[in-house]
């Protein structure tokens, strides 16, 4: 991996002292839009691996597109040392991994984050083995990250807080209100992501949650969360079509 993709300190610094990080959110599974993306210099890209159309192949394209232009996280698509060990080696910079309700599962996270003595993770990968030695010197950059998107988790939000080695908790909305029962602005989900945030706050650990368009994503880093989602492509695209819609009605 050459050194201007390695991990650095700057992310995790950020994350925690601000100003918000305004992620441009990829899941529609192509390269070429993580390199355009890329040409704007967001603060940082996020690659949906579990909701999104990426595979092994593609995902490990996009972070080369991207090419150290800006540091990519990928959502994993599910706790394993697998989904999380291939996306860092494909050279993301951290993961965020979905539905975690306990703080042991947590643990397990960083576990799968960081390599021996501190966790578990196998060493390998094309990319971050070109230079391991400096790879693995930079590993302690990576961020670690879990979402807390169940009522279940919300309850162990202070425990899951309080891991060793969390870099930062992300709220999901959608999960959240399915588990909850309760709509986005309802005052039960209001408080739960309070609850969160509190927690976050108490334990020293940034939080973000994931939001759907500029003006959320504003609103919600005004709150004081550290990441959220300034632009998602499948909103983009959906957008195009009103303009498709309006050519209808107006041109004909
Ligand atoms: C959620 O809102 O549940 C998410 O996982 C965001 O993609
Ligand atoms: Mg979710």
């Amino acid at each position: 991996m050459i050194s201007s993709r390695l991990p650095t300190p700057a992310l995790k610094a950020r994350l925690k002292s601000g100003p918000s990080i305004g992620c441009h959110w990829l899941s529609l599974g192509s390269p070429a839009i993580a390199e355009l993306a890329a040409d704007a210099g967001p603060d940082a890209i996020v690659i949906d691996t579990q909701h999104g159309l990426w595979d092994r192949s593609t995902m490990e394209s996009a972070i080369g597109a991207v090419a150290g232009r800006a540091p990519v996280l990928v959502r994993v698509a599910d706790q394993s040392d697998w989904a999380i060990g291939s996306a860092l080696d494909a050279g993301a910079h951290g993961v965020i991994v979905p539905m975690v309700n306990t703080a042991d599962e947590c643990a397990r996270v960083i576990g799968a984050v960081q390599y021996p003595p501190v966790g578990r993770r196998s060493g390998g990968g094309a990319r971050t083995s070109a230079d391991f030695a400096a790879y693995r010197g930079a590993a302690q950059h990576l961020v670690a990250s879990v979402m807390i998107e169940t009522a279940e988790a919300v309850e162990a939000a202070e425990a899951i807080a309080a891991t060793p080695g969390l870099d930062l908790i992300f709220i999901g909305p959608g999960d959240l209100t399915l588990s909850l029962g309760a709509g986005q602005g309802t005052p039960a989900f209001e408080a739960a992501v309070a609850k969160v945030m509190a927690a976050g706050k108490a334990a020293g650990v940034p939080v973000g949650i994931f939001t759907t368009g500029i003006d959320q994503a504003l609103a919600r880093a005004r709150e004081g969360h550290a990441l959220v989602v300034a632009a998602y492509d499948v909103a983009v695209t959906r957008s195009a079509t009103a303009q498709v819609r309006r050519f209808q009605q107006e041109a004909s």
